[in-house]
C-alpha cells in the first residue's frame, strides 16, 4: 500500500470516529408532551371532525398512541396515519375523546357535544356593553358593535388592560352551553389569552361559568368553540379578559353565545 493510500485510509477512520462521536452527542428527540388542536367542539349527527395532536417539542413521535371515546355510543373514532383522529358523530350526547401513549405517560383530551339539529345562536338582539371602547366609539369601523354583528371578517379593536370586560344582555334569560371567539385578521399578539365567562340575572351579582388560560389562535379569522358546563338561565353574560398575547391592543372579530337545550 502506498503512503498516500495509508494517509487516505487513516483520514477515513478519523472521520468515521468523529461521526460516531457526533451521533452520541445528539440522541433522538422524544416528545415530552402532547396537546390537541381543540379543547371542545359541537357536532351535528352525521358530521365528521378531524382532531390533531400537537407534540411538544414538535418532533416526529417516538411513542405508540391510541385514541378512545369515553362514551362510544356518541361518536366513532379512528386514528389516521399522522396520528390525528377522525371523529364521526352518531347520536346526541356528550363524550370526552382521549389521545394517549401506550406507556401511559402522555395524554390529551377534548370534549365533544353531539346534537341533532345544531346549537341555537342566541346572540342576535343582545345589547353589548364594554369598559374599554374603541377610540371612535361603538359604531366605529372597529367599535364594540363589530364584536357581535355576525360578520366574522370585521373586528372590535381597543386598548388592552387586565381589567377588561365585554358584556351581553340577551333578549331573554338563556342557559348558554357553547360560546365562540373568532380571532382578528392580523396581529396574533392582540388575541385574548386568558378569560373567565360569567353569568348574571341582575348585571351586578356574577357567577363564574368557565375559565380558560393559555389560549391562542393558529389562524387569522379562526373561530374556536368553548363548551360551558351550565344548566342555569342567565340574562347577562360577561367575558373578563385577564390576559392577551402580549400587545397593548386587543382584538376579537366575533363573540357568539349558543344554546343546545335549556
Ligand atoms: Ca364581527
Amino acid at each position: 500500500m502506498s503512503r498516500v493510500n495509508i494517509i487516505f485510509l487513516l483520514g477515513i477512520l478519523a472521520f468515521t470516529s468523529l461521526s460516531c462521536e457526533a451521533k452520541r452527542d445528539f440522541p433522538p428527540l422524544v416528545e415530552q408532551g402532547v396537546v390537541l388542536d381543540l379543547s371542545s367542539a359541537a357536532l351535528i349527527i352525521g358530521e365528521e371532525l378531524v382532531v390533531n395532536p400537537i407534540f411538544q417539542p414538535n418532533v416526529f413521535p417516538q411513542k405508540n398512541y391510541e385514541w378512545e371515546a369515553s362514551n362510544p355510543s356518541i361518536v366513532d373514532i379512528s386514528m389516521n396515519e399522522d396520528y390525528s383522529a377522525t371523529v364521526l358523530a352518531k347520536q346526541e350526547g356528550t363524550t370526552t375523546v382521549r389521545f394517549f401513549s401506550a406507556d401511559g405517560e402522555l395524554e390529551a383530551t377534548a370534549e365533544i357535544i353531539v346534537t341533532e339539529f345544531g346549537p341555537e345562536d342566541v346572540t342576535e338582539g343582545a345589547i353589548i356593553t364594554v369598559n374599554r371602547e374603541n377610540g371612535g366609539g361603538p359604531n366605529a369601523g372597529e367599535g364594540s358593535l363589530k364584536l357581535i354583528d355576525n360578520d366574522f371578517n370585521n373586528k372590535y379593536l381597543t386598548e388592552y388592560g387586565t381589567d377588561m370586560w365585554v358584556q351581553l344582555e340577551l333578549t331573554e334569560a338563556r342557559a348558554v352551553d357553547i360560546y365562540t371567539l373568532t380571532s382578528g385578521n392580523d396581529a396574533p399578539e392582540r388575541d385574548a389569552k386568558a378569560w373567565t365567562l360569567e353569568g348574571s340575572n341582575d348585571g351586578t351579582t356574577w357567577e363564574v361559568l368557565d375559565t380558560r388560560t393559555d389560549q391562542s389562535w393558529s389562524d387569522r379569522n379562526q373561530t374556536k368553540e368553548f363548551n360551558v358546563n351550565n344548566e342555569e338561565r342567565f340574562k347577562y353574560y360577561r367575558l373578563l379578559i385577564t390576559a392577551n398575547n402580549g400587545s397593548n391592543l386587543i382584538q376579537i372579530s366575533e363573540w357568539r353565545l349558543m344554546v343546545i337545550s335549556d
